[in-house]
């Protein structure tokens, strides 16, 4: 019945015995794959301290001092790929108990413009990211080179990272500068997952960062989501907690600042909370969501606004902004730009108009830029609130734009978005007190001179007069309810012993201010209340009290903006 050979039953057993030891090699194999791909993603550079690939790889990029990147590069260098960070994040976030949605409905994918990082640098806020986020969620990195001088740096990078499976890597290069804006976005448009992170290239993820932050967007899809900033020491690299019981928010003049925090009946601090602005350009949402918004709007150029610009728009259109103090980053937070700011326009003849027009305004390209974006920003959803810009940065009338504001009324309408008072009663009544809280603000002005402070560094709290467009023009407020008249850095203008004209800290006893320190606007004029004597420029550049004479063009001084009619 059974035809054929038949084999001796000893090398039957030996070839099953073969097989079996085969299959369960496979076996093995397989599910070992799969063990070190759910705890550890593929990057090679995992490393063990002293990885010679990471040291070889950081060997090879460009040598560059210290101010070129605005940090401790030495350090940066020697210190290991990833380390042990503090946790920063209160403890009641550990035991908490995520409820995540299904991972196939939360890929996330993380978008990271650079110019010019140092690799050690980079490769460390990639590693972080690897380490610390749960592999199910994290679909891919995105990295977009913003016309780095590092040429090498994607060519020497991407062995080490890989190139199959998760978390897929994707790496773009600007052959021009675009700036983190433009580079952003292309970033998202690139991306596939359902939610969109941008992240600095100097950032170190602490543990458990993306939870807590998923947690929120599966409850809200229209919310943007934003962690608590840690502080990374641009010297020492050391990594301290930042501050949970702050927010996002602005200035008239459109500059961020963090606000002051108020807990709500029964709020804890580790509770996440409505902010104005996200924490910086640290951010994440739904994808689809960021590109229905129009994205960061992209004629904001470089850098700057891009994330006050975001904020606005999601609030006036139907999204929120949380901040979510289980979820941490560090950041290394400069201070200065570590890098040039390019003449922004590319077309030859608008970009020598634009730099004549800097020139006249005594503007560093950072600061046209920064004063282009703002404008932009004023100008899309300020609507008439935009007056007070201008106001503060009068310098601002003059910076020219190269288009239209059609797409962006369309997109007002088809979002229906709210208008910019919605966003003062409901969102940030912060910066509606700041238009009730003073009698007067903005530059203060005699006749084509304004009264500027140059800084803190010097000693003499030396007071001139000066051109009255240059950007860092001192911006002076007359406070409606103590009678102070302050710098935006708290110094006040008071009046010592010797009737000279000072500048202090602003002193407040008891809520109310010291006698030496406050002032009332009679017509034009600014009287001394403890005097009675008048500020007055007699000669260019010099400030002193005097007698007052009501027609005296030598004292009559103009804020920007008077809130007060003046008697
Ligand atoms: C803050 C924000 C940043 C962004 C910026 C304003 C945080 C932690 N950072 O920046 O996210 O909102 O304000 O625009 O809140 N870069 C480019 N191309 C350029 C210039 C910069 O790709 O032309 C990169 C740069 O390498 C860095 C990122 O953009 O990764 C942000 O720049 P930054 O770190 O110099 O600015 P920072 O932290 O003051
Ligand atoms: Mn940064």
């Amino acid at each position: 019945m059974f035809g054929g050979r038949s084999y001796p039953l000893p090398r039957c057993w030996s070839f099953y015995i073969f097989i079996c030891v085969i299959c369960q090699f496979f076996f093995y194999l397989v599910i070992l794959r799969n063990r070190i791909h759910a705890e550890k993603p593929r990057s090679e550079w995992l490393p063990h301290e002293n990885n010679s690939d990471w040291r070889r790889f950081i060997s090879r990029g460009p040598k560059r001092s210290e101010e070129y990147y605005q940090y401790n590069l030495q350090l940066s260098n020697t210190l290991e790929a990833i380390r042990d960070v503090p946790r920063t994040r209160h403890a009641s976030c550990d035991s908490h108990t995520y409820s995540l949605p299904p991972s196939r409905q939360a890929q996330v994918s993380v978008v990271i413009s650079f110019h010019n990082e140092a690799r050690s640098m980079l490769l460390r806020t990639i590693i972080s990211l690897l380490r610390r986020t749960p592999t199910d969620y994290l679909h891919e990195i995105i990295l977009v080179d913003d016309a780095s001088q590092d040429k090498t740096l994607f060519e020497d990078l991407r062995p080490g990272l890989g190139s199959q499976g998760r978390p897929w890597f994707f790496f773009l290069t600007n052959q021009r500068r675009k700036g983190l804006i433009w580079s952003r976005n292309m970033g998202a448009i690139q991306a596939s997952g359902d939610y969109v992170l941008f992240l600095d290239s100097h950032c170190e993820v602490n543990e458990g960062w993306l939870e807590p932050l998923l947690e929120r967007l599966a409850l809200k899809p229209n919310l943007a989501v934003s962690p608590v900033l840690d502080l990374i020491d641009p010297v020492t690299l050391g990594y301290k907690k930042g501050n949970e019981l702050l927010k996002g928010g602005f200035d008239w003049s459109l500059h961020f600042h963090w606000l002051k925090r108020d807990l709500a009946n029964q709020e804890l601090p580790e509770h996440p909370f409505k902010s104005p602005v996200s924490s910086g350009g640290v951010l994440m949402m739904s994808r689809k969501w960021f590109l229905k918004l129009g994205s960061f709007n992209s004629n904001l150029k470089i850098w700057g606004g891009e994330s006050i610009e975001l904020a606005i728009k999601l609030w006036l259109c139907g999204g929120q902004i949380e901040i979510v103090p289980c979820s941490r980053i560090g950041h290394i937070f400069r201070r200065h730009h570590a890098f040039d700011f390019p003449p922004h326009s590319h077309e030859q003849q608008q970009q020598h108009h634009q730099q004549e027009e800097e020139q006249e305004l005594e503007l560093s390209p950072a600061q046209a830029t920064y004063l282009h974006n703002s404008k932009i920003i004023a100008e899309s959803w300020l609507d008439d609130y935009k007056n007070m810009f201008y106001a503060l940065k009068p310098a601002a009338r003059r910076i020219p734009l190269n288009h239209t504001f059609h797409q962006l009324h369309q997109l007002r309408t088809e979002l229906q978005c709210h208008r910019f008072d919605w966003y003062l009663r409901h969102v940030s009544p912060e910066l509606s007190l700041m238009l009730y809280e003073f009698a007067a603000t903005g530059t203060l002005r005699n006749e084509d001179r304004c009264l500027h402070h140059p800084g803190v560094k010097d000693s003499r709290q030396q007071l001139i007069l000066v051109n009255c467009y240059r950007d860092d023009i001192t911006q002076w407020s007359l406070f409606r309810s103590t009678g102070q008249l302050s710098t935006q850095r708290e110094f006040c203008l008071g009046v010592d012993l010797h009737q000279e004209v000072t500048l202090k800290p602003c002193l407040r006893m008891n809520n109310t201010a010291s006698m030496s320190q406050q002032w009332h606007r009679m017509d034009t004029h600014l009287v001394h209340n403890e005097t009675h004597l008048c500020l007055e420029n007699p000669v260019q550049d010099r400030l002193v009290l005097a007698p007052c004479r009501w027609h005296a063009v030598s004292q009559s001084f103009q804020f920007s903006l008077e809130m007060e009619r003046q008697t």
